[in-house]
């Protein structure tokens, strides 16, 4: 079986490409775009009618939320060791942090680039903005403080929420006035050394080039 990959550079998708390479499945990536001025496919919007990426298709299923996406494929594929086990003691901070990253972490990025989701008129679009940017510093506080002298973020053991925050890193932009992983030295030792593994070598090359 093939899972196939609504896809797009600088996406979420890219996190759960990384999972994909890691677990050692074959994949297929369907190319698509977050610009939101381009259209999307009928097909991805069937799946999706959000129109956001990822979005996973497998059998005749598909599922789109990149946090579910994540628990789907590590329980479907437990021989890659990339979550605690259901009786696992990290199992409550592994799904606490994923859940965290996705309806706090992610929030913060989307009061930011994408305010009119959030402001009722243009003229409050960049309010909400600038409390994205606060809020951004408020969440990953909060996940830096969680880290503390972890290794990785359930402890000794690396796992895909790792995966998760790295790919969350990847989105801050201090053009955008958003604060830099220097303020989090907990959170940029976990991004550093999630770096270096060779899946994310591969799937963020492009963008790991462009960093000095
Ligand atoms: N809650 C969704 C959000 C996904 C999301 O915001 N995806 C962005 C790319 S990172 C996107 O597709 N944006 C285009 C749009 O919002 O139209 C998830 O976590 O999967």
């Amino acid at each position: 079986m093939t899972y196939k990959l609504f896809y797009a550079l600088g996406s979420a998708a890219m996190g759960t490409r990384v999972i994909l390479e890691e677990i050692g499945a074959p994949y297929e990536l369907l190319q698509s775009t977050k610009d939101r001025s381009k259209p999307r496919s009928a097909e991805q919007l069937a799946l999706n009618p959000n129109g956001w990426l990822p979005v996973l298709i497998w059998d005749n299923q598909a599922m789109y939320e990149c946090a579910a996406i994540n628990i789907f494929l590590c329980d479907r594929h437990p021989e890659s060791n990339l979550a605690p086990k259901f009786d696992s003691v990290e199992r409550s901070t592994y799904l606490q942090t994923l859940v965290y990253f996705s309806n706090s972490v992610q929030n913060a990025f989307q009061l930011n680039y994408y305010p009119d989701r959030f402001a009722d008129t243009k003229d409050d679009e960049a309010s909400a903005q600038r409390r994205g940017i606060r809020r951004l510093r408020e969440t990953w506080k909060i996940i830096d403080d969680q880290i503390g002298d972890n290794k990785w973020i359930l402890g000794d053991k690396f796992s895909s929420v790792d995966i998760y925050l790295f790919m969350l890193t990847t989105w801050l932009n201090s053009n955008r006035g958003h604060p830099t992983t220097d303020e989090f030295t907990n959170v940029k030792r976990i991004a550093d050394a999630v770096m270096l593994r060779p899946s994310v070598q591969l799937v963020y090359a492009e963008w790991i080039s462009k960093q000095s």
